[in-house]
């Protein structure tokens, strides 16, 4: 079924979707601007750049034969009232968890008397679960991420500066048609202890972790790794908080299948970190999902007591960060099943000294 029609069975309201994220996931038309209007048929609301490429793009069966194409002769809004009013549809709902208070004012405005109405999780609850093909284009973006570490390990020398590290990770991506899914992280020595420090132009610390975190971004959809390697040589507490963050993976591992509430998920690998002595040293989530956003819901997180479900991908992503030392991350990204999980990322999780 297209993720339009599961939209309008789930949640039978007319309604307005302006994310561009929403608006690709259910038109499969991607746009900077638009709007997606879903009155008694959807209408796909486009600017002069973009209708030609729509166009072709429902003549290839991408956009939903259903969805007429429409560019307005005065503003998006004007079009949407005039549908609206045609149809005789006096309630709208909108994305409430999108729209600025200065857009929602200028909506309410113009499109009064019609009544305007949170539209809440409705889309976001269908993000939630990927369907095969949406898989397909994080394992393609993860393998990427995966082929990116493997050229990365090569490139490194004691010399780098933890920009030219970031800037070839993301070269080597644009190069095979991917660009970042979120500003690449690449921090050595102390800055391994800030859990999303940015890359400067400084030389890589000799003796000491540098953690890259990144991912790759095909076809909308994202994926995300961390691998923490040393530069030099480790010592014997940098080995030990490197294994008890890989033994906090595992242990969220051993028990991740689809329907394991989020924070139950979570506390397995927090136990493991907390229990060897680092309370107070892993401040962030175990996980987030991922698909068409880098973070979206649910989350492996002491604050989410719900189930997730088969069918989500997410990150699993411990750390140890000591402030004023250094820290260490390891993530992974799974897809939840009914009986386990697939683990999307290859790469290696050995302890690489550079
Ligand atoms: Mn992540």
């Amino acid at each position: 079924m297209k993720n339009i029609e599961k939209l309008s069975n789930s949640f039978q309201k007319c309604i307005l979707i302006q994310n561009p994220k929403n608006r690709r996931y259910l038109s499969g038309f991607s746009s900077s601007d638009g709007m997606l209007l879903i009155a008694d048929k959807p209408y796909l609301i486009l600017d002069f750049r973009y209708v030609g490429a729509a166009r072709i793009k429902k003549s290839q069966g991408i956009i939903p034969d259903n969805i007429e194409i429409i560019m307005p002769q005065k503003s998006f809004i004007d079009q949407v009232r005039d549908i609206l009013e045609s149809k005789g549809i006096d309630t709208l709902f909108f994305e409430d968890d999108y729209l600025s208070f200065r857009e929602y004012s200028r909506l309410k405005e113009k499109l009064a008397p019609i009544q305007l109405l949170p539209l809440g999780n409705a889309v976001n609850e269908l993000r939630k679960i990927k369907s095969p093909a949406e898989l397909e284009k994080i394992k393609s973006a993860q393998k990427i991420t995966d082929l990116a570490f493997e050229h990365i390990l090569n490139f490194i020398n004691p010399d780098s500066t933890e920009t030219e590290i970031a800037a070839e990770l993301e070269h080597f991506m644009a190069l095979r048609g991917a660009c970042p899914a979120f500003d690449t992280i690449c921090v050595s020595g102390i800055k391994s202890s800030l859990p999303h420090g940015v890359p400067e132009n400084i030389r890589l610390t000799n003796n000491s972790f540098l953690t890259m975190d990144f991912g790759a971004c095909v076809d909308g959809y994202c994926s995300d790794m961390t691998r923490t390697v040393v530069i030099g040589k480790a010592d014997s507490k940098m080995k030990e908080i490197y294994n008890i963050v890989l033994k906090a993976q595992s242990a969220a591992f051993s028990i991740i299948k689809g329907g394991i509430d989020g924070k139950v998920c979570d506390s397995a690998a927090r136990d493991v970190i907390y229990n060897a002595g680092y309370q107070g040293c892993f401040g962030h989530s175990l996980g987030h999902s991922l698909g068409l956003d880098i973070h979206e819901s649910p989350n492996f997180s002491p604050s989410n007591p719900s189930p997730v479900p088969s069918g989500c991908v997410l990150s699993v992503e411990p750390g140890i960060y000591i402030d004023g030392l250094y820290g260490v991350r390891i993530e992974d990204i799974v897809y939840l099943t009914d009986d386990g999980f697939i683990n999307l990322t290859k790469s290696t999780k050995e302890l690489i000294e550079i």
